[in-house]
């Protein structure tokens, strides 16, 4: 379909805002973007949160087009961010911890349910990687520490220095008052989450992230947390977080949002069933004051919705109907 096509057809069914669109594999255009889906979409499809998602998405769509698994489409399409310096919030030049240390969280889980996953990993750039290495080389589903990197050092990963001068400049600058305050959608480009419905329909989802900055050290978020930041069941769908990891972990968030699916909810009002309960759990907690959380979902026929408690949350889309572009998630709180 032609982007003059793709464009009509959209503003037919009512626009929101501007987006950069990818057609994966091809070169950008500009048009505006409809809210959400609704509608089946063909197969195959990924999904990924923030826009660091789009470059995400296109390495993935060319591994699935090179009939990569998923698996190697989600290692090779979220590895994009991971190893982009400019992604501060992933990977090789995300923000430290409050000891000045990068360190990773990740996990990967296929069709069948099987997954890996590592967190509180250093010096090693591509946690994604070493999670799948946990799902298929390993009997465990989660390495943690010295003991993932262990593993990983054994499977041949090379340990590298993941703090560039610019995180480190911000780290230095953090210390000078170091109150831990969380930044909402940070420059909107947070963890990855990727959500990949394949082409025989099968769903499998991976998520990479440098985690909180200035969190304390050891801290571990929702990211690695199968249930947490990530969950799929491959007879209903998928889910992925991003946002403040600790309210995701208090309320089995994904886990949460592929129940209601299975229930027979849109992926939409599953996201936004769960973002509305973990706001209401959140309303007198310390917490509240930054709170953000976001959802992704898609369910097996292909409807997929982004959902945040706090506007400013996208995610990036690609099919073979329309490219690769960017949906805005709807929030629950509208006021900027
Ligand atoms: C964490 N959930 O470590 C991650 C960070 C994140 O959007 O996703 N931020 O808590």
């Amino acid at each position: 379909m032609s982007s003059r096509r793709r464009f009509i057809k959209k503003a037919a069914i009512g626009t929101v805002g501007i987006t950069t669109t990818f057609s994966c594999g091809g070169s950008a255009t500009n048009k505006d973007d409809v809210t959400k889906n609704t509608k089946p979409q063909k197969k195959p499809l990924i999904i990924s949160t923030w826009r660091h998602g789009l470059a995400a998405n296109d390495e993935a769509w060319k591994q699935l087009k090179n009939n990569k698994s998923a698996l190697d489409a989600i290692v090779a399409g979220v590895g994009i961010p991971e190893a982009d310096p400019e992604v501060r919030s992933v990977g090789y030049g995300g923000l430290p911890d409050r000891e000045g240390k990068v360190t990773l969280d990740a996990c990967i889980m296929d069709k069948n349910s099987d997954c890996g996953s590592v967190s509180f990993l250093q010096s090693i750039k591509h946690p994604i990687a070493v999670a799948k290495k946990v799902l298929t080389n390993t009997p465990h589903v989660m390495l943690s520490g010295k003991g993932a990197l262990q593993f990983a050092l054994s499977e041949g990963f090379e340990e590298e220095n993941l703090l560039t001068e610019k995180s480190k400049i911000a780290w230095k600058k953090w210390l000078e008052d170091s109150k831990y305050k969380p930044v909402i959608n940070i420059e909107n480009h947070d963890t990855i989450s990727m959500l990949v419905l394949d082409e025989e329909g099968h769903l499998s989802g991976g998520c990479t992230t440098s985690g909180a900055a200035w969190k304390m050290h050891g801290r571990v978020g929702d990211s690695p947390i199968i249930g947490a930041g990530l969950f799929l069941d491959n007879e209903v769908g998928a889910a992925a977080a991003t946002g403040l990891g600790e309210a995701v972990i208090r309320t089995a968030g994904s886990a949460m949002v592929v129940e209601l699916m299975r229930q027979g909810k849109s992926p939409l009002e599953a996201c936004k069933e769960i973002v509305e309960r973990i706001y209401n759990k959140h309303k007198n907690h310390k917490d509240m004051e930054y709170l953000q959380v976001g959802f992704i979902a898609v369910n097996k026929s292909g409807e997929h919705a982004g959902y945040s408690i706090r506007p400013g949350f996208n995610y990036a889309v690609c099919d073979d109907i329309d490219g690769n572009r960017m949906e805005s998630a709807t929030s629950k709180i509208t006021k900027k």
